[in-house]
């Protein structure tokens, strides 16, 4: 997607990609994978983690990549703590200048929410800092679908919703027509979400997300912002 106030924007642009998904979805698994395969393509990764849960990223994992670990632990990235995570990718940027910032939010957190408090970092730095969006992946637990349906209805919608590209995670151990219906379920919340598969335990699937993250963006959250202003302003007149 074209990113219109960002070419308006100087200064040195950071590319923010978030991989969303409920709670035990794969977020960690598939996020050790995907910076694997992007410091091998000799990317500069920093990783963001908002661990709610007992399961956090290898900070041995990170530190023998070469790469800067900075652990938020409890509440929400996007909401309750967005100053907090503002400021972490100010100062990530500061210190380390990665080309690209991963972030695992919380398997709780809204994509846009967090994308807004991406952006806010843009103010917190001492440099001129642009921020760009990787392509909002989220991933959904085809194992787990019919509960995910059911328990968790809402949550998972919305982060299907504001998701780019929708991963069906966990094929190797999930059913064909779990799958299917995964596939079915994002297809009727947005329409025009890319819809790809992966085994974040096999690897299958990895390489095309990283391929998304480094080739690919996604709109702004103050751009968004400006576009509905206008549609509505249109709607007036
Ligand atoms: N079989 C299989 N297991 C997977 C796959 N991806 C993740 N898992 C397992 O699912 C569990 C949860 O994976 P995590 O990567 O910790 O999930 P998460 O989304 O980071 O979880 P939270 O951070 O707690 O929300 C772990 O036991 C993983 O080994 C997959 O593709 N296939
Ligand atoms: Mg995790």
């Amino acid at each position: 997607m074209s990113d219109p106030l960002t070419s308006k924007k100087e200064g040195v642009i950071v590319k923010i990609s978030q991989i969303a998904g409920f709670l035990g979805s794969g977020k960690t698994t598939a996020l050790m994978k995907i910076v694997d395969e992007l410091v091998a393509r000799g990317i500069k990764v920093a990783i963001v983690v908002n661990d709610v849960g007992d399961i956090s990223v290898d900070a041995k994992f990170i530190e023998a990549h070469g790469l800067k670990a900075k652990e938020i632990s409890g509440g929400c990235i996007c909401c309750e703590i967005a100053g907090t995570f503002a400021a972490t990718i100010a100062k990530l940027h500061d210190s380390f200048h990665p080309d690209i910032v991963i972030v695992e939010p919380s398997g709780v957190a809204i994509p846009w929410g967090l994308k807004r408090a991406a952006e806010y970092s843009e103010v917190k730095s001492e440099e001129k800092l642009v921020i760009t969006h990787a392509p909002v992946i989220t991933l959904v637990d085809a194992s787990r679908i019919n509960m995910l349906m059911r328990a968790v209805k809402r949550l998972v919608e919305t982060q299907i919703r504001e998701a780019d590209v929708c991963f069906v995670n966990k094929i190797d151990m999930a059913s064909p027509e779990e799958i299917k219906i995964a596939e079915d379920f994002i297809k009727s919340i947005n329409p025009h979400a890319e819809i790809s598969h992966m085994s974040a335990e096999t690897g299958e699937g990895i390489s095309h997300a990283c391929d998304l993250i480094q080739n690919g963006t996604s709109a702004r959250y103050d751009e968004s912002v400006d576009i509905e202003r206008e549609r509505l302003q249109k709607e007036y007149d």
